[in-house]
């Protein structure tokens, strides 16, 4: 096709050969080379269920094209992975993808990419076709891809095949990996042996890789790729062109990772994303640009504490009021921006039932306030009955805080939560002995004993059940230290009775 036979003729007559430590004088700065470094564009994603969402990817997309790559007249595009949001990609993001790279071709722009996590293809011995693979048959973008079949290798493009690991555009040679998953330092010598067989002296050398680097945002399970094996590559390549990272990274004017045009998950509201515009000068020194320039979706997060709040309706006014004062508000009207995405994450202790919050009232609400494209509500805060060793001093030694631990649990028990302290004793009590090899009948009957010291003390009185029985629970513990209680067998049954009678008069 005819994407691959535009060099433009002014470039490739300036065929890169500037020798290392070369300076051109200041005034006198000639641009050999100008491309755009994509990542991450994430055609197809999903989320909250919001339909615009879906558009702003594509928005963002073509935005880009529009103003970026088309009013520079770049040599090349590079889309450095994750292109699409998953390999099985959906017809709609198919339509953005291909209104995006016909506007490129339109201009006679080359488009060259590598797979991602996202958009890999399966292992070729299940199946060997890919969409990634399909544009690239198709002549719409130049997918470069290591040979694997027989080793590794970086192999020349094919024009007649339409594949290959690298091509030389406009005075670069650009070289594509593909996702190299928790092998990725160990590929880096992979890599390094095969660049030295196919880098382009004279040329500008590109690498594209798409992987976490060492120091930046990195996942738990997968490990980065580490500085020193990255360094690996210093005296081969000119540009590390990185994808996978959702946030703007450089790393010593060398590698360079733009981030997601869009933000994917809320996670990624802080992080800075967005483009390179990069110039080559006929040094070789890279002038890169990065630019948010473009239409992004805003985002916020907001936080509302509901330790302490008494009911539903002061969480419901209080979630309001940070609103008013903090929330970005948008009016359709005046704004040019979109309208923003704000999570509001309810945190603390919550005084009462989950259910009691009408989340949907306070959606609808601040939606109305704030003209907000999507309110999220999550709700991260903690019932207090279930709150375990809550406000307890961080400085509290092991032996207090696993007695509290202990009655903290117990107090969710209706039935023994007026009597958590001294069970929490009885526990660690059972416990010790139970350590000390003390014989199990022995803690049977000591647990027995303190049943029924407790069933003795409360029969005839359920406030010592329902709540109000603290001290009247701690001048029995020293009556029973003293032994002076007989166990009997209906102690338990006692007490179950009683706490059933005060559960079902607590409403
Ligand atoms: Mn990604």
């Amino acid at each position: 096709m005819s994407l691959s036979l535009r060099y433009n003729s002014h470039t490739t007559a300036h065929a890169f050969a500037a020798p290392a430590g070369f300076v051109s004088p200041r005034a006198f700065v000639v641009i050999i080379m100008k491309f755009l470094h994509l990542a991450d564009i994430h055609l197809g994603c999903r989320r909250y269920n919001v339909e615009e969402r879906t558009a702003d990817f594509f928005r963002a997309w073509s935005d880009v094209i529009a103003r970026h790559a088309l009013p520079n007249a770049v040599d090349f595009v590079l889309i450095c992975g994750d292109f699409f949001n998953s390999r099985k990609v959906d017809p709609q993001a198919m339509n953005h993808a291909i209104i995006g790279l016909q506007m490129l071709k339109e201009a006679g722009i080359p488009v060259v990419a590598i797979e991602g996590n996202h958009d890999q293809h399966e292992s070729d011995a299940v199946n060997r076709f890919s969409w990634m693979r399909s544009l690239s048959q198709w002549g719409y973008l130049i997918l470069l891809e290591p040979d694997t079949r027989d080793g590794f290798r970086l192999v020349p493009w094919n024009e007649d095949e339409r594949s290959g690991s690298y091509i030389d555009i406009a005075g670069a040679r650009i070289f594509g990996t593909h996702w190299f998953g928790t092998s990725t330092n160990a590929a880096v010598p992979l890599v390094v042996d095969a660049l030295r067989d196919a880098r382009g002296e004279g040329l500008f050398n590109i690498l594209m890789l798409h992987t976490d680097v060492e120091g930046q945002l990195n996942r738990p399970n997968i490990p980065a790729l580490s500085i020193s094996r990255m360094k690996e590559l210093r005296a081969l390549v000119d540009y590390v062109a990185l994808g996978h990272t959702h946030k703007r990274f450089e790393i010593e004017d060398w590698a360079f990772n733009p981030g997601s045009l869009e933000a994917c998950t809320i996670d990624e509201f802080k992080e800075e994303r967005g483009l390179y515009l990069v110039e080559v000068d006929a040094a070789g020194r890279v002038t890169a640009e990065h630019s948010r320039d473009y239409t992004q979706r805003p985002f916020q997060r907001l936080n509302f504490d509901v330790s302490g709040v008494p009911d539903a309706e002061a969480v419901h006014a209080g979630v309001l009021e940070v609103i008013r004062l903090e929330a970005r508000a948008h009016d359709p009207e005046r704004d040019t921006t979109p309208a923003p995405i704000i999570e509001i994450n309810l945190r603390g202790h919550l005084g009462f039932k989950n259910s009691l919050l009408d989340i949907p009232r306070l959606r609808d609400e601040a939606r109305a306030l704030t003209g907000a494209l999507h309110i999220m509500i999550s709700n991260r805060s903690v019932p207090v009955e279930y709150a375990v060793a809550a406000g307890l001093d961080s400085d509290a030694s092991r032996q207090v805080r696993e007695r509290r631990i202990i009655e903290d649990l117990i107090t969710r028990d209706i039935r023994f939560r007026g009597r958590a302290h001294d069970m929490a004793a009885l526990t660690l009590e059972a416990k010790r002995l139970a350590l000390g090899d003390e014989s199990p009948e022995k803690i049977l009957s000591l647990i027995e004993q303190q049943l029924e010291l407790a069933a003795t003390q409360t029969d005839g009185a359920h406030a010592t059940l329902t709540g109000s029985g603290d001290e009247a629970m701690h001048a029995r513990t020293g009556a029973a230290d003293e032994g002076e209680l007989v166990a009997s067998a209906s102690a338990l049954q006692a007490i179950e009775r009683n706490a059933l009678k005060a559960a079902t008069s607590d409403g």
